[in-house]
């Protein structure tokens, strides 16, 4: 049986992971930092599957203790600070977490069990101001955020620790995914949760930032069968994992509010302070290397994760009421 261990696996992409690695038979261990309140809700499912390992990012000595605790063949690492608006005014804790973090787990991994096979979350906002549309693994990158600037380190990390050591180390550079899993603060659940509230006559108003900016928005669960599909290869390499589609926050708000029957304009309010101090205007994956190497290709289209994520959604706020 494998073993694999995940940081963050509270959060959207480690509940995903975490159940597709049950589904294809391995022991799961999931990296958890102490928090006063308790945020199982995305992994309470499957809490008696797998097994919970207390640590942080930030702590070397609980992420060697872990990697001793679990001795696993794989460990993706999905812990961040991921909220990029966040990132501004938090940009240490977010250098530390999203940057440093991803040295303190090599280095845990290094110290102990050199062979393990490594996933880093990089992210499509590395490239930022993009230099090229499509963006591939060869675009340069530009981050425009502390958030960006931190995953670059990570990134960059993850390269070296391949080339320096000869590590199983590999970055997926991924867009933008999204699901009944995503945090609130995020455009796409904020805008899902936002018109189901209005339908449901909890809200009046639903208030955004810039609805021009561009994203290529894919489904989390077809997102994690790539992470694994990376570290299955023979030689770690980086890959771009997209749509190859791209969809303003504008079409969002349109192809949602259409969905329950109401007219956006009547509701949406743009809201200055929403505004990002720098913004990644566009974000257009080519994924064509992770489908012609890994076979891997995304299942849900755009309009379609909207739409689950509304009814999703619709049936909790109506359980609540
Ligand atoms: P998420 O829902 O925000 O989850 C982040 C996870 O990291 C949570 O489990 C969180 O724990 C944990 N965490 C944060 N700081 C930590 C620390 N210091 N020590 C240990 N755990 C810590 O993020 P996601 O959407 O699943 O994304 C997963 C990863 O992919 C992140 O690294 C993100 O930056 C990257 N990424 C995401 C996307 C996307 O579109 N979703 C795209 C590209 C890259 P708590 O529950 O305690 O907060
Ligand atoms: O949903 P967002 O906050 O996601 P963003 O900034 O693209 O970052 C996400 O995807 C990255 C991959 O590219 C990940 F690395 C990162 O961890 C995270 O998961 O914002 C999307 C767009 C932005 O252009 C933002 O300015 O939506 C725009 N937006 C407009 N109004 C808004 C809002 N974003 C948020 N969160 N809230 C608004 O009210």
């Amino acid at each position: 049986m494998k073993k694999a261990l995940i940081t963050g696996i509270t959060g959207q992409d480690g509940s995903y992971l975490a159940e597709f690695l049950l589904s294809k038979g391995y022991q799961v261990y999931g990296l958890k930092r102490r928090t006063a309140t308790p945020n199982f809700e995305n992994i309470q499912h499957i809490l008696d599957k797998i097994e919970i390992i207390s640590g942080d990012l930030l702590d070397l000595s609980s992420l060697i203790e872990a990697i001793r605790a679990s001795d696993p063949d794989e460990v993706y690492n999905l812990a961040a600070q991921s909220f990029v608006a966040d990132s501004w005014p938090q940009a240490i804790y977010t250098g530390y977490a999203t940057g440093l973090g991803v040295t303190n787990i090599l280095e845990a991994i290094r110290l102990t069990k050199p062979d393990i096979r490594f996933y880093q979350a990089s992210s499509s906002e590395m490239f930022g101001k993009v230099l090229e549309i499509p963006q591939k693994e060869t675009t340069p990158f530009y981050p425009r955020s502390p958030y960006a600037v931190s995953k670059v380190c990570g990134h960059w990390i993850t390269v070296n620790y391949r080339e320096s050591y000869g590590m199983y180390t590999c970055s997926g550079i991924l867009f933008n995914h999204e699901s009944p899993r995503r945090g609130l603060e995020f455009v796409t659940r904020k805008v899902t949760n936002g018109v189901a509230k209005i339908k449901l006559g909890l809200q009046k108003e639903l208030r955004l930032g810039n609805l021009d900016a561009k994203r290529d928005w894919g489904y989390a669960g077809d997102y994690v069968k790539a992470m694994w599909l990376m570290l299955q290869q023979e030689n770690p390499e980086d890959y771009v994992i997209a749509t190859g589609e791209t969809h303003s926050v504008r079409e969002l708000v349109e192809i949602a509010f259409d969905y329950v029957g109401l007219d956006w304009n009547k509701y949406i309010v743009q809201d200055p302070n929403l505004m990002r101090p720098a913004e990644v205007d566009l974000l257009l994956g080519d994924p064509k290397k992770a489908m012609d190497k890994l076979g891997w290709k995304p299942e849900i289209t755009f309009e379609n994760l909207i739409k689950t994520m509304i009814d999703s959604d619709m049936q909790k706020l109506k359980a609540k009421k």
